[in-house]
Parts: C-alpha cells; structure tokens; sequence
C-alpha cells in the first residue's frame, strides 16, 4: 500500500505569478509548481515533489544500467588534486573547475567528472583480462562553476549525473559495451518520455575518437542540430555540409559598379538574385601568418571548427591588417588577389562554374569569375555550417535545423586516461596493458528540466505516467460536505491498495484553486468527487495529458478497481501461497 499524500501536509509552495529570472518554460513551471527553488546561482533545492521525480528518473536509468551489467558504485564528490595532477587536468581547467583546500592545506576539488578517480580506483583493483570488460557507474551530484547558470537545471552549478565508465582489454570489447550503453540510452529516453535524437558530436576536448550525444528536442535547446528524417542527426558545429550553391548567369569576366554594396544582402538587392548565387569572401592569417582567403556559397556561415582542422590557427584579419593587404573589405574578391595569399573553397563551389565575388576593389564586383582561367583555387574543403535545406550526408534529403538539451552523452576514451594514470592489466601471457576505456553520463537533474520542456502546457507540466511524482490525484470538491470527504477518501485508499500513488487535495480550497494547482503540478491524472457527481452516481475522471474527461459510473468504477484486483491477483496468490508455506514450516 502507497503512502496516500495529503495537499493540506505537502510542502509544496505553488506561486501564482511568473518568477522574474526564469527564461525559459522548465524553469518556469517547476519553480511555480513548487517543485525546486533556487539556493544561490546555479544552486538549486528540490523539494518533496521535485524530489520524487528525480527518484523516478533515476530508478529508470538505474534499471536500464543494471540490465546491461553495469554496476552501480559511489564515488566522493571531493576528488584529491593529485589525481588530476597524474592526469595532466589539473591546469587544463580555468575557474570552472571547483578547487579547494582542506584543513591540511592539500589541494582538492569538488568533481567535475570522475574519469581520474575511477582510473585510480581500477588501476588497483582490476589487474587481469579475466576480470574484464567491467562497467562501473554512479549517480552523484556534479560541480562545474559554469560561468553563467541559466535556465534552471539545464546549466546549473551542482547536478546530478549518473556517470558510467567501462574497461576493456581492446577496442571491440569497447565498441560493443559502446553499442550496448547507445542501445540503453535510447531506451531511457523514451521511458521518460522525452523525443531525442542521437546525434554525432564533436569529441572535443575528450579526445576520444568516436562519441554520440542524446539530445532531447526543444526550442529552449543550447545545441542547435541538423536532423534529416531518415534518423541522420549532427550538431551543426560538425555536421557535414552539402549546400546546393548556384550561379549567377554571366560567362565572361565582367566588372560592374557596385557603389554602396558591402554585404551579400546588399549584393543580392543590387543583381537581383539570391544569395546562394554569390560568393562570399574571408580573409585571415594561419598559424605560420600566411595570408589566407576563404571562399564559401553567400547563403552560408564559415565554420570555426572545420577552417581550424584544415587551416590551423586561422584567426580572421583585423581591418587594418586587411588595409596593409590593399583588400577592401566588403568587396573582397578571389580575382587579382594580392601574391602570397593562399586561396580557400568551401568544396560545393567546384560546382559554380561562374562566380559573382568581389573584384579587391572598393565599389566594384566581378560576374563570371572562372576558376582556372581567372583565378586558382588552392585548397577545396568542407568549410561551411550546414543549415536547413543542405543535402543529408545519409540519403540526400533536405535537412532541417532543430535544437536540442543534451541529456547524455557516450564516449570511447580509448586508452587516454589509463596510459597517463598507468592504469594496466596483465593479459593471459602475464604482459601489462593499458585499459581501453569508454565513459557514458547522463544528466538527471537536467533530463527532468527536458522532461518538462517536452510536457507541458499554458496550465502547467503535464507529467509522463512513468515520471509523474503520484499518478492520480482525488479533487473533493466541498471538503465539508458530509458524503463528499469519506467517498473522496475510500477512493484514495481503493486506488492505493492497487499500488497506484494518490494524492488528494484535501484542503478547504476553492474548487477554481484546486483544478490550478492539479493542473500546474501536473498530475496525470485527476478524479472529482463533488456532491453534483455523487448524486448522479459519477466521478468525474480528467486525463491532463489528453485533456479528455470523463463521468465514470460508480458500476465502472467497480468493476475497473475487480479487474485491476484479478489482474494483480497472480502475483498476490504467489506471496500468499509463499507465506503460508513459510509458516506452516515454522
Ligand atoms: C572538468 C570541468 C568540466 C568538464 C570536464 C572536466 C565536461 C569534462 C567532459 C566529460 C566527459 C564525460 C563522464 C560522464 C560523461 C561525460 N566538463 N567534461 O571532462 F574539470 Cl571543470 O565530463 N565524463
């Protein structure tokens, strides 16, 4: 039997109006439901229904780690500086990494992450290949002192994180717990319910060579990602670009005067075309200062990350150092550019035959720029942003631009931590090896901000049965009333015996206050016994996902509370018969 909750006990201070500082809906909600409050930036207090949700989150991610063999540990938040000293990450971290000193003046910090202290932790405890591949994980509070906290729980400085490390003897064994954690994220996912999409990532400053994030889709989303619906999905800081640039009708070279025209947009207006019939040009110096000029299709961005990898340490010119070059900003052309500049495309340009660019001339523009005849093209390269309507690098569909929370993320490490840390193990012929590693974290503070940022409506969250913190709550319209408050009661106590979580609203509210709030905390759903009801012989069922409601007859009633008894009655008839043999042995 559930532990029936009461309105008139339960900590739970709704707010009536908007909080001034919360941008976005999550935030929004679960500070008005009463279900979080804030301690300091970025700090946050779950209350009790807050913290009935994040119970259930993290039981689903529990079930799902425990079915593939993971094993649950807990490691300390407080992490001895010497381990990231061994791992060389100690300086590789500004003021996001939590540092601090104990008593004895030994340098700690509060964990970020814990690929050093589980590395050590295994390093002397995992010696041999018959032990592996072992998968450890933990769900524990975790402290990055993002330099601006917003949006509630999606950047927070605590939040909770269920992290997850695997040890391997070589890289199949890691790609197959990899593919086995994928497969477990998605299921995760959906049991909260929440419409997510892997998606290839950037590995970053992990260094792993193969990672996957799992994002959750929401307007409110930091990541922005491109999604195709044959299932391909990128964060567009990486994902490939195929851009359908076009050209603009004109064969021989011709100059035109272009007064005024500094930006594509201006172009555009002067010739009439699109901007996909342009070139647009940047100019900026690599890491050994030679002078570089990019070219890519005018409808497109310049990708920071993909012109670091193919031009390292390329940093765009100031316009003085474009004035000491003689190139005029604004009409930058790749006709008669200054000798030592070298010349870059994005790839999709091979394609335009003819470009309209800037003629390296104040005023002035080139139409039907031939690479090979008036100009050469040094390097060709993938150097754009892709955006909505490029070309999915998978089927060739147009693409779509979404955004997205990262609520996990998986990662082969390979050998990176255990090299550094010495972490071995001795092969069937006695010899020492590094582990290969891989490390898997979800977020569960902040799946529960996804959660609500995917459910919800102008009345408040609409809670996913799986996540709900009670499933069904009892509306006792006139507490008063002599038949209202024993009926509203009984059903409390039926429905709980069932195992299902009740909460009644047993408070001398209005009914206008207790339908707010039901619908704010987002119950799944809502029983009314009001005296109307009773009368008619009815409860009044509302479904606050789908809005449908319902009078059920006393006759319906009962027989959905026999058939939802018979339908338990297997599992009780087991327990019973189990008792009763126990006892009869004593
Ligand atoms: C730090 C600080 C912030 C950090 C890290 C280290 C992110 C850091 C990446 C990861 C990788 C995986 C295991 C679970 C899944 C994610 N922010 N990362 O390493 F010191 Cl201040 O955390 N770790």
């Amino acid at each position: 039997m559930k532990q029936i909750m009461r309105m008139s006990r339960l900590y739970a201070p709704t707010l009536k109006e908007d909080p001034s500082d919360a941008d976005i809906v999550s935030h929004r909600l679960l500070l008005r439901a009463g279900m979080i409050r804030k301690t300091a930036s970025g700090v946050y207090t779950f209350l009790p229904l807050g913290k009935r949700v994040l119970m259930k989150i993290e039981q689903i991610v529990r079930d799902e780690m425990d079915a593939i063999g993971a094993q649950e540990v807990l490691m300390p938040a407080l992490q001895p500086a010497e381990l990231w000293h061994e791992s060389g990450r100690w300086n590789d971290y500004g003021p996001e990494l939590m540092r601090l000193q104990d008593r004895h003046e030994h340098g700690f910090c509060l964990g970020p992450t814990h690929e050093e202290l589980i590395t050590d932790l295994v390093r002397n405890e995992l010696r041999s290949y018959k032990q592996l591949p072992m998968t450890l994980y933990q769900i524990q509070s975790k402290f990055r002192d993002e330099i601006r906290p917003r949006f509630g729980l999606l950047r927070s400085r605590e939040f909770i994180m269920k992290d997850a490390y695997s040890f391997h003897t070589d890289r199949e064994s890691l790609q197959q717990t990899y593919d086995e954690m994928s497969e477990a994220y998605g299921r995760i996912c959906t049991r909260l319910g929440l419409v997510y999409r892997p998606v290839q990532a950037d590995p970053g400053q992990i260094g792993g060579s193969v990672t996957c994030e799992y994002h959750a889709l929401a307007e409110s989303g930091e990541a922005e990602l491109v999604t195709c619906e044959c299932g391909y999905a990128a964060n567009s800081e990486i994902a490939e670009c195929i851009p359908h640039p076009e050209e603009y009708p004109q064969d021989e070279l011709k100059k035109i005067t272009t007064p005024g025209v500094h930006t594509i947009e201006d172009l555009a207006q002067h010739l009439s075309c699109k901007a996909n019939q342009l070139v647009k040009a940047m100019v900026g110096i690599d890491a050994e200062g030679t002078p570089i000029a990019l070219f890519v299709p005018g409808d497109h961005e310049l990708n920071e990350i993909k012109v670091e990898r193919t031009f390292p340490g390329f940093t765009l010119m100031t316009d003085e150092q474009l004035r000491d070059l003689g190139l005029p900003k604004g009409s930058i052309g790749c006709v008669g550019l200054p000798k030592g500049v070298r010349v870059g495309a994005d790839r999709s340009l091979q394609d335009v035959a003819h470009w309209a660019v800037g003629a390296n001339e104040d005023g002035y523009h080139y139409l039907g720029a031939q690479c090979g005849r008036d100009f050469e093209v040094d390097v060709w390269a993938d150097l754009c942003t892709a955006c909505a309507g490029d070309s999915c690098p998978d089927c060739g569909a147009p693409l779509e631009v979404a955004r997205g929370i990262e609520v996990g993320q998986v990662f082969q490490l390979g050998d990176k931590y255990s090299k550094t840390m010495g972490a071995t193990y001795s092969d069937a012929q006695g010899v020492e090896h590094p582990f290969q590693m891989g490390c898997y974290g979800i977020g569960i503070s902040r799946a529960l901000a996804a959660i609500v940022e995917q459910h919800n409506d102008e009345n408040g969250i609409k809670w996913p049965f799986a996540v709900a913190p009670a499933h069904i709550c009892i509306l006792p319209l006139s507490v008063g009333d002599d038949t209202v408050q024993p009926a509203a009661e009984r059903l409390a106590k039926e429905l709980s015996e069932l195992g299902i979580e009740v909460v009644i609203d047993d408070r001398k509210e209005r009914p206008g206050v207790k339908f707010a709030e039901a619908d704010l905390m987002g119950w799944p759903m809502q029983i009314v016994v009001g005296k109307r009801g009773l009368s008619n012989g009815v409860y009044e069922v509302k479904n606050r996902l789908t809005g449908e409601k319902n009078d059920v007859t006393f006759a319906q009633y009962k027989e959905a509370l026999a058939f939802a008894h018979r339908a338990t009655k297997p599992a009780r008839t087991f327990f019973d018969q189990a008792k009763t043999f126990v006892e009869s042995q004593d």
